[in-house]
């Protein structure tokens, strides 16, 4: 029998998949190339079933002989090694993300004279139509709070996007990319107290109450399935936090981050030319604590902020917090800076990575902003947030549209730079 390879990720199985191994087995043995999870978790999304139960699923389909891990995204290493008579493909890869991936298959089976054999694309049915489907049935909140971990423990870096609203929470739930043959998306959301408290005409000083950000937190809930994570301000009186730390695990949101500040707390970006001060290591020490002990699940993650660098107290400091707060059981660091250079975030990490007790680091670089996110993971960063950049775009765009209709005395002029109507009315489905 001649060897017939078919790669796939095998994470949601349909009817065309089944087709293409239908085809497959009528030419000779079907040896499935199977994704591991670090394949599919670097071009899509972390997968669904692991490696292990996706593997039992694949082996057991009718006409399946072999499957063996691909632990690329581009089979030619397995073909190399296999050297199988036929290749198998849905005909949908011609165009798009994996057309480089077609070109250099066609080119490297010319070696055995292997043939490729593109079987019609099931119409009708696709990943992203199920993946969509499935977000509209929507979660629940456990699985959602578990995610941001999982992440964390499986991909380079976590790329977290700020939301502030239902329709901001939209646009990180389903903005999607195409780049260097990879799907690229955000893996979650940050609901600044900057932003929120800015989308409200507030200032940002603890002044919105947790209330009226859970509001926020709840219509972001409603409309999207990626995981959250909450800027919490200093968390307030440990009295409070424990109750804090309840009600966000039973939403489903999955991660504080609260700030080793004490008194009127004002935005780090303000730097020393406001009055800022530093809780005590001890006290602060005592809300991560507190906030461990009063969660339920451990999947609930407390990340204690570090803000030596913001007030200028010095790495000494911000690593002997870092320090203790991980021997007080915080599940995640998160080290603010403001400088543009991006220096003292550099020599933070360093010293980070000799520590023998780590957590996940997590960093904000809104002022060193010229690094991305490889030079931050090789950093040993775990998690990135952008922690304001949607609000700041939005809002100089609404201010242009105010003026644009105060100079023309009419709506024509600032029309141009609006989305069509019949968009905006189509924009959230179920409208109609
Ligand atoms: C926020 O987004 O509210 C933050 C990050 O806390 S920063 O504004 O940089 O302090
Ligand atoms: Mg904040």
């Amino acid at each position: 029998m001649e060897k017939v390879y078919v790669s796939m990720s095998g994470d949601i199985i349909h009817h065309g998949h089944l087709n293409i191994i239908n085809e497959a087995r009528k030419l000779g043995d079907v040896i499935i190339g199977l994704h591991t999870d670090e394949v599919i978790s670097e071009y899509w999304r972390n997968p669904i079933m692991k490696y292990k139960e996706r593997l039992e699923v694949v082996k057991n389909i009718k006409g399946v002989t072999e499957v063996v891990p691909q632990s690329t995204l581009d089979q030619v290493p397995n073909l190399i090694k296999i050297k199988p008579k036929y290749i198998l493909h849905g005909d949908d890869w011609k165009e798009g993300i994996q057309r480089n991936l077609r070109e250099r298959v066609i080119e490297v089976i010319k070696e055995w004279n292997g043939k490729l054999v593109e079987v019609k694309y099931t119409e009708g049915v696709s990943i992203t139509k199920l993946e969509e489907a499935l977000m509209g049935i929507g979660t629940t909140p456990q699985v959602r709070m578990k995610k941001l971990k999982e992440l964390i423990y499986s991909k380079k870096i976590v790329r977290i996007m700020e939301a502030h609203n239902g329709l901001t929470g939209l646009i990180v739930e389903k903005t999607k990319i195409e780049k260097n043959g990879k799907i690229k998306e955000f893996d979650g959301m940050w609901v600044s107290s900057l932003c929120d408290s800015t989308s409200k005409g507030k200032p940002d000083i603890e002044l919105v109450d947790l209330t009226s950000r859970l509001n926020t937190i709840n219509d972001i809930l409603d409309v999207t399935t990626k995981p959250i994570i909450l800027d919490g301000d200093t968390g307030g009186k440990i009295e409070h936090f424990i109750y804090t730390v309840k009600t966000l695990e039973r939403l489903g949101v999955s991660a504080i981050i609260i700030e080793d500040k004490v008194g009127l707390k004002k935005n780090s970006l303000f730097g020393t030319d406001v009055q800022q001060t530093q809780d005590t290591i001890e006290n602060f020490c005592n809300k991560i604590k507190a906030g461990r002990e009063a969660r339920v699940t451990r999947d609930f993650m407390i990340i204690a902020r570090i803000e030596s660098l913001i007030s200028k107290s010095g790495m000494k400091d911000a690593i002997n917090r870092a320090k203790a707060y991980i021997n007080s059981g915080a599940d995640g660091i998160m080290i603010h800076s403001k400088e543009t250079d991006g220096n003292e975030i550099i020599e933070f990490c360093k010293k980070y990575k000799e520590f023998n007790k780590r957590v996940p680091l997590i960093v904000v670089p809104t002022s060193y902003n010229f690094m991305t996110e490889e030079e931050l993971s090789n950093l040993g960063v775990n998690v990135v947030i952008y922690a304001n950049h949607l609000i700041r775009s939005a809002y100089p765009a609404m201010l242009n549209t105010a003026k644009s209709i105060l100079e023309n005395d009419r709506c024509k002029e600032a029309s141009e730079n609006c989305m069509p109507i019949k968009e905006i009315l189509t924009l959230i489905p179920g409208g109609m």
